[in-house]
């Protein structure tokens, strides 16, 4: 733990801060221009927001798992554009790199990472390879001055941005499977890298991915991440058990947020002669919602705590991104029925975070991966 209790609520309070007073009043902005104003880029940079995993010795604040949750239960209560501009480098970006990375690796990318000098990417999906990862078919050649690429990435979040790919490459075509898989740390630009056009998505408009295409990409020698050949799976694998639980995060903040707008709107709203929230139909929507946050934050900071303790949290994970995820769906449609008609309506934002947070159930795993992970290693430590 980086901080004493004192920093660190006065670092939760300064979030909360830039939350109400900056972020709110940009969300409909945000999702008209699909561009987060770079003066709010500027701020999280001096607030040390990309750095918040990344450890003090590399220049990032050096939060533990259970601090970081607890800076995310505040910064996402807003939409979840915002939190696009720096998950990256403090999640599947940079933890690559934290976890498996070689002493060098680490002391060339994590200070730019945690300063948001670059952005970087996780590279992992494929048109043909999305929950089952381990069949990519991105190859990497080993020629007498480094690593050849080739290959098309999808989906990659913040690839427009982005100028460090941590890119998952087959480097042995005879095994097929986890075992032949190795991680890369692509720079860009490189003349054999190249981007697909910004996708259309459903919501988090401010958010982006796209494609990455590698054609003859040439790497050196010392892009293999973490030096070793065949790891980039189990790197992979370790990077999304972490930014399970940062999603999982993500998701109870959101739903923090969607409880505070559905609350106020059910004290405003005056039908039949009384503030709908008089109801208990109403009433029921508003307990249901507060009780599934309450356990998901739960969750949340008991699988945080393991982590930080040392313990493997793989299906401590995946209950979280799991539990949380289908949670915030589930509040987000209350709230659009809580809002009745103007939460159909774009004017209101509830619409918005409805669209936003269903992408929460897809990436990092979708909810059926998470369930087969839960089951396999209850299977597995039962015999
Ligand atoms: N930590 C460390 N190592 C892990 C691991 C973890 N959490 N999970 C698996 N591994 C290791 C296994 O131990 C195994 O190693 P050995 O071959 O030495 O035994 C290797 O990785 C392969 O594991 P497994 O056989 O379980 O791989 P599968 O191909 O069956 O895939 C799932 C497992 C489905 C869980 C995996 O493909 C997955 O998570 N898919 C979803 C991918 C995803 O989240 N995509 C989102 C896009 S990224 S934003």
């Amino acid at each position: 733990m980086a901080l004493d209790p004192q920093t660190l609520r006065q670092f939760l309070d300064t979030i909360q801060r830039f939350v109400r007073e900056q972020l709110e009043p940009a969300e409909a902005m945000v999702a008209e221009t699909d561009t987060v104003p770079p003066a709010i880029v500027d701020e999280m940079r001096r607030l040390g927001l990309f750095g918040m995993t990344i450890p003090e010795a590399q220049g990032g604040l050096g939060l533990g798992m259970s601090e970081e949750v607890q800076v995310l239960f505040e910064l996402c209560q807003t939409s979840p554009a915002f939190r696009s501009v720096h998950g990256t480098n403090n999640g599947i970006g940079s933890q690559g790199i934290v976890i498996d990375g070689t002493a060098e690796q680490q002391r060339r990318y994590l200070p730019r990472l945690a300063s948001g000098e670059i952005i970087a990417s996780f590279a992992l999906t494929e048109p043909g390879a999305g929950s089952d990862a381990a069949s990519l078919r991105t190859s990497a050649r080993r020629t007498a001055e480094g690593w050849v690429l080739n290959g098309t990435k999808r989906f990659i979040t913040n690839a427009p941005e982005a100028s460090l790919f941590t890119v998952m490459a087959r480097t042995d075509p005879e095994t097929r499977g986890a075992g032949g898989i190795s991680a890369f740390l692509v720079e860009a630009p490189n003349p054999g890298l190249k981007l697909g056009r910004i996708d259309r998505k459903m919501g988090q408009r401010g958010a982006h991915t796209a494609d990455v295409i590698f054609e003859d990409c040439r790497v050196p020698a010392d892009a293999l991440l973490g030096g070793k050949e065949g790891q980039g799976f189990k790197t992979a694998m370790k990077v999304l058990d972490r930014g399970r639980i940062h999603i999982a995060a993500v998701a109870v903040g959101v739903a923090e947020r969607l409880i505070r707008d559905m609350l106020r709107y059910a004290k405003e709203r005056v039908q039949f002669g009384q503030a709908i929230g008089e109801f208990q139909l109403v009433q029921a929507m508003l307990a249901d919602s507060r009780a599934e946050a309450y356990a998901a934050r739960c969750m949340v900071l008991d699988a945080a705590r393991r982590r930080d303790a040392g313990e493997n949290v793989s299906t401590e994970a995946a209950c979280c991104k799991y539990f949380a995820t289908e949670m915030v769906g589930r509040v987000a449609d209350r709230a659009v029925q809580v809002h009745g008609g103007s939460g159909y309506i774009a004017d209101f934002g509830v619409e918005r975070f409805y669209r936003d947070v269903r992408l929460f159930r897809l990436y990092e795993g979708t909810s059926q991966i998470q369930q087969i992970v839960i089951a396999r290693n209850m299977l597995r430590q039962a015999g």
